[in-house]
Formats: structure tokens, C-alpha cells, sequence
């Protein structure tokens, strides 16, 4: 069985500190004007042993319509709420708003308490019945959940009661354990000898004495953070732990701080996770409650999560307003930074009192503790980060593009990693297959434009969204039409299968080769594709251009160059005849061989004959 917090809840005098005080033997309401005045005014907490020797941790809230600030702040940890109504008097308007706030922050178990059954014999016998039919009329949880007859002032049921808790306790689902803590605080005091000790139920994580950690504070910018703080010791229900677990109530000596720097809404959390937690602009998902007003988009309310509080403005992202008891998601913009969990439920409350009492309008669920401003056109995007850890890390992934998350982010972010992560893994970073293939393709324009960029370059080139190891990934998937080194550069043109294909055949034609028509047919080849292969084995120089239709091997033309000018040294002049026998092919072939010669400055030609140009040497 796993730790767990027993919270009351109720309408103010119903019996709660009196009903604790019955299950567990201490007085709740420790402060001397709450007994003067016999009212509970702070939170109270006590530890006591249920049936079966189950331990369970008790927080005692006030009901006073004034304190409901205090009342959440009370039960936003608690695993099982003990719903006390007092019977003669029955359901009142905190008793609603209190299980308004209950089912919002969605407290796992119920169990309700009539109280001050000693009183019964003065009523109507039919009474009873009717609070426990208002009761079940209060929906959800209070449909099934056991209800108790009990005294404090006697002790009639009070056994049956903790035997109701232990139950409800019993099948209690996990909370997250594989993250690193997060204790909202709800009191702060210190002792002799010992300093400063914070309290407050641990919602994730576990932790461990001596350990460091960060503590979060509301702040009106960012984050405000104290890191470097050391837990001396810890105590769970009055005993001195080496570790506490989530669940447990716990009390940590940090005498690095003082009393006065820390107030109840700060959250003690895991060391260097303090930048992770605290937000100002919070998606959630948000359940207006059945019995209040539309809630008008740009509302301004007080949020209410962990132990902390802030002026909130709703944006219900492209809707107008959210009607009664419906649900949306949403993007709350807060006056100030608080520190929160993924999951972590919140209540929201209005600046004027309803007409059935109270003035919570809405609750829901923390889905992402965000970095900045929601539009809506982002709703469906908010949506995704309702949805199963893997398409919430796909969804985060594709918005952060080339920037990625880490691993740890992630994990801190979500309480948890699925499996089987989805995108592309770089180190302990994670990228969109996306956004590497964007990046890619900016990196390929950038070098092509360049035709080469030092490594470093390219990087700043594409700017600070991208990651360095979204560079790193962009670069390895550039291809072959690049060489990746220091340099990036274009590689040289790459060579088309079918210029080797002509070049073969240009030189085994010699000086009679196939034309570039002859070429396409044997080569089944379009003949713009032959006259660009041919164009650029002349330009690589291994063939020369005779005319469009005619190129030769660069080998061949080149012998038939140098036995020209050797003839020509020795004989003077050549007729186009002896020309043509030198070259041994037909004059189709001659007389472009000979045209060629007088274009490259070779030749002159005079009249039927040619000599050599003065100055040319071969
Ligand atoms: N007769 C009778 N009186 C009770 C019983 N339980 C509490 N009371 C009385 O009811 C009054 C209120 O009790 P508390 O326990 O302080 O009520 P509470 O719900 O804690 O009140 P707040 O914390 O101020 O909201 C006190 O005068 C108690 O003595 C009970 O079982 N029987
Ligand atoms: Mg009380």
C-alpha cells in the first residue's frame, strides 16, 4: 500500500478539526486564535493509524467561505477526501463548492462523514435520508462513495469510518515516481537549533536526505530559483527518514535558507529542474464547472495549483466563451511564474460569489508548462499535448524544429518517456524527422549557392533555431552531389553513365566516328541527352566539337593535329585531297577535320591548299 494523504473537506463547523482530532488524537487547529475563536483558519495536519494498522497523513482545511484560498491549497495533494456534512444542518454552500473543488482537482478516493450523529435523536427521523439524497445528488464521486454516521463528541463510528479510509486508500493509483521531486510547500517555520523546515505533501519523485535541490518561488518574471540547497534531514509523520516518497507528507530541514524567504506557494523541487518547472503560461486543459457562468474568453480569474495562487487571464484559443460544465483546451497566462507538474490539476475561481455559493468556475489539467504565447490557431497543437506520451513528444518535437528537446526535457517535462520515442535521436537529443529534412534542404541551397562554405560558416548561416546537432544530422544526409569536411562543398559534376557510353564509341571510331544522330539510335538515346554528353566530354577535353553533329575522340584529333603540322613542316602546303588521305576517312569527315584545324589557328587556308600558320608549333 502506498503512502497517502487523507484531506477534510466541508462546510464551516460541520465537525472537520473535531473529527480529526477523533481519528487521530491531535488537535488540528494549533494556532491560538483558531481556538479562541473555534474555527479552523490555516491548514492543520496530523498523522494517525487507520484500520489494520494502515498509517495515513492527515490535512485538516478550514471551511470558512474566506479561507477556500487556503482550502485548496490544502487538498491539492490529497489521495482521499473525507467529506464531512454535518447532519443537522446538511449540505451548505461550502460543502458544494468543496466538492466542486474536489472533483476538479480530482482527488482520487471520496468518503463522506455525517458528523455529530449524537445529535440525531433531535431531529426529524426522515432528515438523515434527505442529506444522504443530497449528497449522492452531488454526482461523480459522491454517487458510490461509503457514507459514514459519526460522532466525535461520542465516538459512534469513528471505527467504521477508519475502515472506510483504509479501503478507499487501498487501491490508490501510482503517482509518478521516475521523476525528480517536486513538494509544493504548504508551511514554513523554524526550529530551535535546527533552522528552517518546510512542509508539504511530496507529488512526485522521491527524496533523499542530505541531497540538493532547488527551490521555485511565484515570481512576477521567469523563474525566480535557489539552487544549491541541501535537505539536512527529513521526517515523514514525526520520525526522521533517509528517504521520503511521493505520497508521504513530508517535513525538510534547510538550514541554508531563512524562514523568510520561503512562503507557503514555493515548491521544493529536484535540483536543476527549477527552469523546467516554473512557468508563467501554462496549457491545460480546462472543465468549467456545471453550476457556474460562461466563462467568457480573456476572463481574468485567480488560479489555484499546488500551494500557490495567481491572477490568471483565460485564453480559450478560437473560442468565445466556454459554457457550463463543458471543457476545452486552454492557454492560462498568469501575473506571475508558479512552479507546476505535468498533470497537476488546478482550480479556478472567480471575483464574485455565485448564486449557490462559492465562486469556483472552473478546474483542469496542466498538459505543458510553456515558454511562450498560445495562438488559436494552435488549439489542435494543445490538444495533442492532451493526448499518449508518444504523440505528445511527436507534437513537441514537430513545434520545437531544429532546436529538438533533450531526453531529460522531455522526461521532466512529460513525467514520462514512452518506449519507444518517435523522431530522430542525436545524443541525448531528440529532432523531427521534419525538421532534420528541412534543415538538410536549407543546408544543400546554402552550399549550392556558395558552391563551398567552411563548416562553421554554414552553421551560423543557418541561424540559432538550429540545433548544432541538427547540423551534424543535415550534414550527414547532404548525398553524393556534396563533399562534407571542414569545407562543404559541391562535388565535382557527377558523371552521366551515358558519357562514358559516347566517349567509347567516339574513340573506337577514330577520325570517322558515328554522328551524334547515328549515336541516339545506337544508344537508344534521346538526342538532346547525346548532344549534352557530347558537349561535355569537349568541355572535360576528351572530345572535339567538329560541328554539332560531329565530334571526335580527343585521342584520334589530336594524332591527326600532329601529323598535319609535321607534314606541313615538311612539304609546305597540302591540297584538301592529300589532307584527306592523311586523315584516311571520306571527305564527310575530312573536310570538318580540316575546317577544325583552320579555327584552332592550325592551318591557313588558301584558296584549294593549306599551310601553317606562323607561330603555331603542333
Ligand atoms: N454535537 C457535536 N458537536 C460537534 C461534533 N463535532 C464537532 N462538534 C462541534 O461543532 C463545532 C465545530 O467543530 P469544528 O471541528 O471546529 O468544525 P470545523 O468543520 O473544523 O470548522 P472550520 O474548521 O472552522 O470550518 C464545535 O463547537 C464542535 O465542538 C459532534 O460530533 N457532535
Ligand atoms: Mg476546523
Amino acid at each position: 500500500m502506498r503512502p497517502f494523504v487523507v484531506g477534510t473537506a466541508g462546510h464551516i463547523d460541520h465537525g472537520k478539526s473535531a473529527l480529526v482530532q477523533a481519528l487521530t488524537g491531535t488537535n488540528p487547529d494549533r494556532l491560538p486564535e483558531e481556538k479562541r475563536r473555534g474555527i479552523t483558519i490555516d491548514l492543520g495536519f496530523a498523522h494517525g493509524t487507520l484500520a489494520d494498522g494502515v498509517q495515513a497523513a492527515f490535512v485538516d482545511v478550514p471551511g470558512h467561505e474566506k479561507f477556500v484560498r487556503t482550502m485548496v491549497a490544502g487538498a491539492h495533494g490529497v489521495d482521499v477526501v473525507l467529506f464531512v456534512v454535518a447532519l443537522d444542518e446538511g449540505l451548505m454552500p461550502q460543502s458544494r463548492e468543496h466538492a466542486d473543488i474536489c472533483r476538479l482537482l480530482a482527488v482520487p478516493r471520496t468518503v463522506v462523514a455525517l458528523t455529530k450523529d449524537d445529535l440525531a435523536s433531535q431531529l426529524d427521523p426522515e432528515w438523515p435520508a434527505l442529506v444522504e439524497a443530497d449528497v449522492r445528488a452531488l454526482g461523480g464521486a459522491f454517487e458510490a462513495a461509503p457514507i459514514v454516521r459519526v460522532s466525535a463528541r461520542t465516538g459512534a463510528g469513528i471505527d467504521t469510518l477508519k475502515q472506510a479510509l483504509a479501503d478507499a486508500a487501498r487501491t490508490l493509483p501510482p503517482r509518478p515516481t521516475a521523476v525528480p521531486p517536486m513538494l509544493p510547500i504548504d508551511r514554513v517555520f523554524s526550529l530551535k537549533g535546527h533552522g528552517t523546515v518546510v512542509t508539504g505533501t511530496l507529488l512526485a519523485g522521491t527524496m533523499t536526505a542530505g541531497e540538493e535541490f532547488e527551490i521555485a518561488t511565484p515570481a512576477p518574471r521567469n523563474v525566480s530559483i535557489r539552487s544549491g540547497q541541501r535537505a539536512r534531514t527529513l521526517q515523514v509523520h514525526g520520525a526522521s527518514v533517509t528517504k521520503a516518497y511521493a505520497g508521504q507528507r513530508v517535513a525538510v530541514n534547510v538550514p541554508g535558507i531563512e524562514v523568510a524567504e520561503v512562503e507557503r506557494g514555493a515548491a521544493l523541487v529536484g535540483f536543476g529542474t527549477g527552469h523546467i518547472r516554473q512557468s508563467a503560461l501554462l496549457d491545460v486543459v480546462l472543465e468549467s464547472v456545471p453550476a457556474a457562468p460562461v466563462l467568457k474568453n480573456r476572463s481574468k480569474v485567480m488560479l489555484h495549483v499546488g500551494t500557490a495562487q495567481a491572477m490568471a487571464t483565460v485564453d480559450l484559443l478560437g473560442l468565445g466563451e466556454l459554457a457550463p460544465g463543458e471543457s476545452t483546451v486552454a492557454q492560462l497566462r498568469l501575473d506571475r511564474a508558479l512552479p507546476v507538474l505535468r498533470d497537476q490539476r488546478f482550480v479556478l475561481r472567480g471575483f464574485r460569489v455565485l448564486a449557490r455559493g462559492g465562486q469556483t468556475v472552473a478546474g483542469g489539467r496542466i498538459l505543458f508548462a510553456d515558454h511562450r504565447k498560445r495562438r488559436s490557431h494552435d488549439h489542435e497543437h494543445v490538444e495533442a499535448l492532451g493526448g499518449e506520451a508518444a504523440s505528445v513528444v511527436a507534437a513537441l518535437l514537430e513545434e520545437a524544429g531544429a532546436r529538438g528537446w533533450s531526453r531529460v526535457e522531455l522526461r521532466l517535462l512529460l513525467n514520462e518517456l514512452p518506449t519507444k520515442l518517435p523522431g530522430i535521436a542525436s545524443g541525448d537529443r531528440l529532432f523531427a524527422a521534419s525538421a532534420i529534412e528541412g534543415t538538410t534542404q536549407r543546408l544543400r541551397a546554402l552550399i549550392r549557392e556558395r558552391s563551398s562554405v567552411p563548416r562553421e560558416e554554414a552553421r551560423t548561416a543557418l541561424g540559432e533555431g538550429v540545433h548544432p546537432l541538427a547540423f551534424e544530422l543535415a550534414a550527414a544526409r547532404l548525398g553524393p552531389e556534396f563533399v562534407v569536411g571542414e569545407m562543404l562543398m559541391i562535388a565535382a559534376a557527377r558523371r552521366d553513365p551515358l558519357e562514358d557510353k559516347v566517349e567509347q564509341l567516339l574513340v573506337s571510331g577514330g577520325l570517322g566516328p558515328p554522328t551524334a544522330g547515328e549515336l541516339a539510335t545506337s544508344l537508344k538515346a534521346d538526342k538532346y541527352a547525346i548532344g549534352g554528353a557530347l558537349r561535355a566530354l569537349a568541355k572535360a577535353g576528351k572530345a572535339v566539337r567538329l560541328t554539332d553533329e560531329l565530334f571526335v575522340g580527343a585521342g584520334p584529333a589530336g594524332e591527326f593535329r600532329r601529323r598535319v603540322v609535321e607534314s606541313l613542316q615538311a612539304r609546305g602546303e597540302l591540297t584538301t585531297l592529300e589532307l584527306k588521305e592523311l586523315a584516311g576517312v571520306s571527305r564527310k569527315f575530312a573536310i570538318p577535320l580540316c575546317e577544325w584545324l583552320d579555327r584552332e589557328h592550325v592551318t591557313l587556308r588558301v584558296g584549294e591548299k593549306r599551310t601553317l600558320r606562323r607561330g603555331s608549333q603542333s
